[in-house]
């Protein structure tokens, strides 16, 4: 990518024309699971995937630009230097799921790999309903929790069993942190984490809204937020440690 290009894509004007042409392997390596009439990763993007993406394009973050992403502690707190680089202010495993990344740069990573956010209707489909004939879990059933009949096996806030969070080097007042994508247990159509772990941007809705939904809850509250019916949303240019994504492409 040229300066000038780069110094667009910071202000995510010239997105994608700035960015390379796809051809060959998917450059960001993501695991396609098909579900019909669209495809959705199988796990969180990871911070070795988001490595990939700004390597090859030079994007900046929001946070990067504005020195820090966000925690809640009493009130949302700026960190600085907590981006998708030092998530919690150290350097991260790279198979940790990458967060301080708001919605504009998640749909640029999706991009870049050939696909883009998820809709709010695909990402419930994939998160609950038995699509596939995945071990464990009954072909067109509908379940509460992308791990099934029980939020167990996911990384959330003492509802789901066992902590299985990678040290973040942090302290936090509450919850430990994030599994590192694709470690707890498989959920129904074989995805991982779409039940906590970190929560998923979503495009709903759809178009230029300011405000867009966040799905499946994180490690930083119990099981209530990983059901269907849960609905939260964030501005669409707000970085949060515990917020990441994660692709879909088709439909
Ligand atoms: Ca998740």
């Amino acid at each position: 990518m040229n300066v000038f290009c780069r110094s667009l894509a910071t202000l995510s004007l010239c997105f994608p024309l700035c960015l390379p042409a796809q051809s060959g392997a998917p450059p960001a390596g993501l695991d396609w699971v098909p579900l019909g009439r669209f495809d959705i990763a199988r796990t969180e993007t990871t911070v070795a995937q988001f490595a990939a993406f700004v390597k090859a394009t030079g994007w900046v973050t929001q946070a990067e630009r504005d020195g820090g992403g966000h925690i809640y502690e009493a009130g949302w707190v700026r960190k600085p230097g907590w981006t998708w680089r030092q998530p919690f202010g150290q350097t991260p495993h790279p198979q940790s799921p990458a967060v301080q990344v708001n919605f504009r740069d998640a749909q640029a990573f999706c991009q870049w790999a050939g696909g883009r956010l998820p809709t709010d209707a695909e990402w419930v489909s994939a998160a609950y309903t038995e699509q596939r004939s995945t071990p464990g879990y009954v072909r067109g059933k509908t379940y509460p929790y992308p791990t099934g009949d029980s939020p167990v096996g996911a990384q959330c806030l003492g509802d789901c069993g066992p902590d299985q969070s990678v040290p973040t080097g942090a302290h936090l007042w509450r919850g430990q942190g994030p599994a590192l994508a694709g470690s707890t247990r498989m959920g129904v159509n074989g995805l991982y984490d779409m039940g906590a772990n970190v929560w998923e941007w979503v495009d709903e809705p759809a178009g230029a809204s300011d405000e867009k939904r966040t799905r499946g809850g994180s490690w930083w509250y119990g099981a209530g937020p990983m059901k269907a019916d849960h609905l939260a949303s964030k501005s669409r240019d707000f970085a949060v440690v515990y917020i990441g994504f994660r692709c879909a492409r088709g439909g």
